[in-house]
């Protein structure tokens, strides 16, 4: 049995969250606010008028949530920081209260043996510094730095694991680009620099951290196979061109030094030159990458399609989750053999994996979610495999611990392991994560494909 070579003894299991998606109470103890509060509070920008004002209310609750996790035998798990806890106004004044609640989060759960992966920021910028600009600003890079030093200083005793940026992608496309996501913006030369600020704050964070920090740093991206629709030359194009913009524009600076040469060609005049002083900074040596893998794109040439040219489609009969996204668990095990083979083979995390079903109503104190738990049960056997290719993968967390609000869908999406009630915020166990339980307990036995 291929059991023992699949998953490596030190193997991680865990699951992950982010603050704003799970605490609530945003405002509480002196915590500024952050632009996904006002982008909530924003009538017509969130589904159903949801805002994170009470969430999962995990900011009151996380003592239980740390007894589900450790019910679960997680190993790890993965949480973001609300940066206005800890700084108000993005710089400047520590907020104790706030920063003290992150550390006895972490000592909570290391009293459980759990591990904490921190994320430094989750998409809740402190609208202080959207006011000043934002990522727009060149600044930015610093206030992030200084930022994570408090946080490093205050918690890397404690912490093994930090994730400078989650998913820089969807910051700059969601939120600069076609403003579906905070600060809701809408300017193609913005996104563009936005995004190089924010590859510029993670290479900053990873220069103090390394002066500074005693374990391991990483970024985590969102990557996502893309594939032509038919052979079409045209097709095949368009799938290459989608590829840079969402995995190429990322991965290339970072372990390369340059952006792919379709950026020009993508953005046109929006797309300035960067000076190679920069771009030779992003390429920074991070200790890990954290990958966040969901499904691949199917994709149609679109000449109407901006800035790619290139739709993606949804391909006929393929299996989709509520979010309408393919369930395709090969596509982990092409992302991870393709950071073998194009990107030297870098230690990897999986920082999220999971899906939005529509659950099964609560009956009889269970939720019923076969989907959800085939899903995770394909994707874990995915990751498996790439390991037996020779991936270089070290953990795997599922997104979510709990069902959260899901940003411009507000909560009618849910990922969750736990399912959380809307009305009172009660917890109730979902067979998937009586499902990964087991899967924990048995190290993923019998989930990898026997090797051929
Ligand atoms: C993650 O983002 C987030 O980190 C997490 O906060 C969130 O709750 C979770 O996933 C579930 O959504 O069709 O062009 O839009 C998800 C990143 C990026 C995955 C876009 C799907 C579809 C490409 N997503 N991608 S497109």
């Amino acid at each position: 049995m291929s059991r023992g070579h699949a998953f490596p003894s030190g193997f991680i299991w865990g699951a992950a969250t982010s603050a704003y998606q799970v605490e609530g109470y945003p405002l509480a103890d002196g915590a500024g606010p952050s632009i996904w509060h006002r982008f909530a509070h924003t009538p017509g920008r969130v589904a159903g008028g949801a805002t994170g004002d009470l969430a999962c209310g995990h900011y009151h609750r996380f003592r239980e949530d740390v007894a589900l996790m450790a019910e679960l035998g997680l190993s790890a798990y993965r949480f973001s920081i609300a940066w206005g806890r800890v700084l108000p106004d993005g710089r400047g004044r520590v907020n104790r209260k706030g920063l003290d609640f992150y550390l006895r989060l972490v000592d909570a759960l290391l009293e459980h043996d759990i591990q904490p992966m921190v994320t430094l920021y989750h998409w809740d910028l402190p609208a202080a510094l959207q006011e000043r600009g934002g990522w727009l600003d060149p600044d930015s890079a610093v206030w992030f730095a200084d930022y994570a030093q408090i946080l490093f200083r205050a918690l890397d005793d404690r912490v093994q694991a930090w994730v400078t940026i989650n998913e820089p992608w969807v910051v700059a496309v969601l939120g600069h680009l076609e403003g579906v996501h905070a600060p809701g913006h809408r300017d193609a030369r913005e996104a563009v620099r936005v995004m190089h600020h924010l590859l510029l704050a993670h290479a900053e964070a990873c220069a103090t951290y390394g002066a500074l920090g005693r374990h391991q740093i990483g970024i985590a991206l969102n990557l996502e196979p893309q594939h032509p629709a038919s052979d079409s030359e045209a097709d095949r194009a368009a799938a290459d061109r989608r590829d840079a913009f969402i995995n190429g524009w990322l991965l290339d600076p970072l372990f390369h030094g340059r952006y792919p040469e379709a950026m020009a060609d993508i953005f046109g005049s929006a797309w300035p030159d960067f000076p190679s002083t920069e771009i030779d900074r992003i390429r920074c040596p991070a200790d890990f990458l954290g990958v966040n893998y969901y499904s691949r794109g199917w994709v149609r040439d679109d000449p109407a399609v901006q800035p790619t040219g290139a739709a993606r489609i949804e391909r006929p009969n393929a299996p989709v989750t509520a979010m309408g996204w393919e369930v395709y668990p090969r596509g982990l095990t092409e992302i991870l053999l393709r950071l073998k083979t194009q990107y030297g083979n870098p230690p990897v995390y999986i920082t999220e994996n999971g899906a939005a079903f529509e659950d099964s109503a609560p009956t009889a104190g269970r939720v019923e979610d076969p989907r959800r738990v085939a899903y995770l049960r394909e994707h874990i056997g995915a990751a498996g495999a790439a390991i037996q290719a020779g991936a270089d993968l070290r953990g795997y967390f599922v997104w979510s611990l709990l069902d959260n609000f899901e940003w411009a869908e507000g909560y009618a999406k849910r990922f969750g392991l736990f399912r959380v009630d809307p009305s009172d915020q009660s917890r109730l166990p979902k067979a998937s994560a009586e499902c990964y339980k087991d899967i924990i307990a048995s190290h993923g036995a019998g989930l990898i494909p026997e090797p051929s």
